[in-house]
């Protein structure tokens, strides 16, 4: 079964070996009218796939899932260990788009590219501008990451690399191979926030995770700090973020993840002149789609051919 976006050619390549049955993605997976296919299937591809044990249940032969994300916070990975059901997504490939995405955001909030081109645009540029327009340094500042898995490395990369900022990280194992290469150091959360200038938050959204930043996080940044978000929206407290946004405790924040996606309209978040919103699009080049898209359609071949999938995430159920 199929439910996301894959090229021509990558459904011909699983049409020349498995049936295929493709669902709109307007319809949920276990709707009725999808019931006698769910009963027959060996393997889900897709996006944003809504797994439930229910659906589980009514797919007595199923043997793997491959998502195309590498995020997998959707899927209840238990339930299917323990049916035997490999889950398979898409790390590496998409670790570089992401992680510019997360430069786009820092630069475009401390240098404020959207605002200001908005600006442009209404035809308020009639004169030079004077302090009230002005941004920050990203060059020379602290970046500090919460997260230190792929894509909290490659934007720590970016930073340390390309705009000479120190590197702090925190809620990872330590990474000497990355504190020698970017001098990058490790903190707790409550170091970090205090000593960042940009907070960049990449851990994946797990029940440890759910609302790590909230209320007091943000009360312990600096004042001029700067909160991205390119993980999951869950992992903050929104409530709390719009708060300290409004009320000067932090300076602005980029988002490309938010709590609930699509954003609601009553959100004042993409209004606010201090935050820049992006439509979760931290991985969405066509190359990188692209590449998500093969990468699950080569671990679900490989799987339903009984070999080894490339990115399985329960490997304890690896015959
Ligand atoms: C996905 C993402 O493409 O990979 C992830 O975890 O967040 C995105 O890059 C998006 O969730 C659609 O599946």
């Amino acid at each position: 079964m199929v439910q996301g976006r894959l090229s021509d050619a990558q459904l011909a390549e699983l049409r020349d070996l498995f049936e295929v049955a493709v669902l709109p993605k307007t319809t949920a997976l276990d709707a009725p009218e999808n019931r006698a296919l769910l009963a027959e299937a060996h393997g889900i591809i897709g996006s944003g796939l809504a797994i439930t044990p229910q659906l589980l249940d009514a797919a007595p032969n199923l043997s793997v899932i491959a998502t195309i994300s590498v995020g997998y916070d959707n899927i209840p990975v238990d339930e299917l260990t323990k049916r035997s059901i490999m889950l398979c997504n898409t790390p590496d490939v998409l670790t570089e788009t992401t992680a510019d995405t997360g430069f786009a955001l820092i630069m475009a909030t401390a240098r404020r590219v959207v605002e200001l081109a908005e600006w442009v645009k209404a035809d308020k540029w009639q004169a030079s501008i004077g302090p009230a327009l002005f941004g920050s340094d990203i060059h020379g500042k602290t970046l500090g990451m919460v997260g230190f898995g792929r894509i909290g490395q490659a934007v720590a990369r970016r930073g340390a690399l390309g705009f000479g900022m120190r590197v702090l990280y925190s809620n990872a194992s330590p990474k000497p191979d990355l504190e020698s290469e970017l001098c990058a150091q490790r903190r707790e959360l409550n170091e970090l926030l205090a000593e960042a200038d940009f907070v960049c938050v990449t851990v994946p959204l797990t029940a440890e995770t759910e609302h790590l930043i909230g209320t007091q996080e943000f009360a312990q940044m600096k004042p001029t700090g700067i909160f991205i978000n390119i993980a999951r929206g869950k992992v903050v407290d929104e409530r709390a973020l719009i708060h300290a946004l409004e009320n000067g405790v932090i300076h602005a924040a980029g988002l490309d993840v938010f709590e609930q996606e699509p954003l609601p309209a009553s959100s004042p978040l993409p209004r606010m002149a201090n935050v820049v919103a992006l439509p979760h699009i931290g991985s969405a080049t066509h190359e990188t789609r692209d590449a998500m898209a093969q990468r699950a359609v080569d671990n679900i071949r490989l799987a339903l051919q009984g070999e080894r999938p490339i990115s399985l995430v329960n490997e304890e159920v690896y015959p």
